[in-house]
């Protein structure tokens, strides 16, 4: 037995050379019971594998074994390239395999609760298929979700996941070359981190604990344990009852905490190269993935300026008051707000990606930092893409006193977050910073429907599993 060849790699160039290959079996055809066709996949790339009974080669047991095969297990396969004369539907690659020999390394069950190859179809070519009488089962996302594992097979999923992890990968690349350094922040703390109420309760060995609603706390006081510019990539909790497309229960924070000089705008300076980086990366290593997820989810690409715009609060609020739509001076933009305001701003200056920053103060959680000039407003920012939120961050209180005052103002019992504002008692450095939501990034970067898409597993208020 030689080398693995991949399906992707099965091209003209090899054409006569023995090549062994493993996929799953996508479809399985008999020919009379001297032939069958097996497509196989791998990673999305899919060949037709030809078992013809040869004298001494292929028998008609094993003809009759390839066709018994079900759908989705996994299969090796030895055999020669050949370049047939006609061109091959329903595969990927344009050569055939003649098989020679043939192992069935993990059966599947042989009726799959999921077809892969319905799941892999587009609103459009569900249409088409229909209006063609074509018999085939429209998988909602329940189905999907449950059975997920068979769900994550289709190419848009898997696009989806490569696209996910090359976030992840941008964002970490990028801060190291800034000097930030990875942390660890705690998941089990003893009060809420964000405020508010959402928060998973949980009991800590007989004491009262919750489960992280970010890093917040510890982010910031790994700013004043010296570390100068931290970020984390870790799971965030929410226990809010939002049956939103945008809300999980459980989700990827990617975080980020940094000392300030002068001016939080340092901070966002931070996110307009670490994002048009990021989306630069994706453009340039994820075409196939892209491809793959606007094939099943048509999508146009992200517009981004080089210099991510920024806009005041003020200047958004003008700018919906402007097209007439009335907003709070010193409320918080609701979600058809937001994306009214996405729309304006795409119109007058041609990007999909921006910040809205100067947020009035009312709205912003306790630790955020007043601006100097006017108390009702704040050193913070929201950053949307497509007119949706994808991070809030802002320049964080680092006088102790103040910040137990805002936190009281709020309603926080200050006892269960006292270890966090001592630490602002041994100095403290201007700090600010951010988080933004990974499924979020992924879902609008590829202008999807729904936040479950760009989940691996979700956790919403109605799903706990798989
Ligand atoms: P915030 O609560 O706005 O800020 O969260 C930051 C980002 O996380 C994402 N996000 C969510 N994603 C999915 N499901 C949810 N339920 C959910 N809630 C929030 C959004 C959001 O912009 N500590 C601050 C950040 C900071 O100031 O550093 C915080 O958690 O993309």
């Amino acid at each position: 037995i030689g080398d693995w060849t991949k399906i992707e790699a099965l091209t003209n160039s090899l054409e006569n050379q023995s090549v062994l290959i493993r996929g799953r079996a996508q479809a399985i055809r008999a020919v009379g019971k001297k032939m069958a066709f097996l497509v196989l996949r791998e990673n999305g790339f899919t060949v037709q594998c030809v078992v013809q009974v040869q004298p001494n080669i292929v028998s008609p047991q094993m003809v009759k074994f390839a066709t018994a095969l079900s759908r989705e297990s996994i299969v090796d396969i030895e055999g020669v390239v050949s370049v047939p004369n006609t061109a091959i539907k329903g595969a990927t690659q344009q050569v055939e395999v003649q098989v020679r020999k043939l192992y069935c390394v993990s059966r599947a069950v042989p009726t799959l609760p999921i077809n892969i190859e319905d799941a892999a179809r587009s609103e459009i070519e569900i249409e088409k298929a229909i209006q063609a009488g074509e018999q085939l089962v429209r998988v909602n996302q329940d189905t999907r979700l449950n059975f997920r594992v068979l769900d994550l097979r289709t190419p848009a999923n898997q696009g989806i996941f490569r696209i996910q992890s090359q976030v992840g990968n941008a964002f970490r690349q990028f801060l190291l070359s800034e000097g930030f350094v990875e942390i660890h922040t705690p998941k089990l703390i003893a009060g809420s981190s964000e405020g508010g109420a959402a928060v998973f309760k949980l009991d800590y060995k007989g004491q009262p604990a919750c489960l992280a609603q970010s890093p917040q706390l510890h982010k910031q006081m790994s700013i004043c344990g010296d570390f100068g510019r931290v970020f984390e990539i870790g799971a965030v909790f929410r226990a809010e009852d939002s049956y939103t497309h945008r809300h999980l229960c459980e989700f990827t924070g990617l975080d980020v905490e940094m000392e300030i000089k002068k001016h939080y705008s340092e901070v966002m300076d931070i996110v307009d190269k670490l994002f048009v980086a990021m989306f630069d990366s994706l453009n340039q290593n994820c075409k196939k993935d892209l491809e793959a997820v606007g094939r099943q989810y048509p999508f146009e690409p992200l517009k981004y300026l080089r210099q991510t715009l920024r806009l005041t609060y003020e200047e958004g609020v003008q700018m919906l008051k402007d097209a007439g739509t009335e907003i709070e001076p010193f409320g918080d933009l609701n979600t058809e707000a937001e994306r009214k305001l996405g729309q304006l701003v795409l119109q007058k200056y041609g990007t999909e990606f921006y910040i809205l920053h100067r947020y009035p103060l009312a709205v912003r959680p306790f630790y955020t930092m007043p601006c100097y000039d006017n108390q009702e407003y704040s050193n913070s920012f929201d950053v949307f893409i497509r007119g949706e939120e994808i991070i809030s961050g802002a320049q964080r209180i680092h006088v102790p006193e103040f910040l137990e005052e805002r936190a009281v103002a709020k309603g926080i019992d200050t006892k269960t977050i006292s270890a966090y504002i001592d630490s602002f008692r041994y100095g403290a450095p201007p700090h600010g910073g951010f988080g933004v939501g990974l499924e979020r990034v992924v879902m609008l970067f590829c202008g999807l429907n729904n936040i479950r898409k760009t989940s691996l597993y979700p956790r919403d208020p109605l799903r706990i599993a798989p």
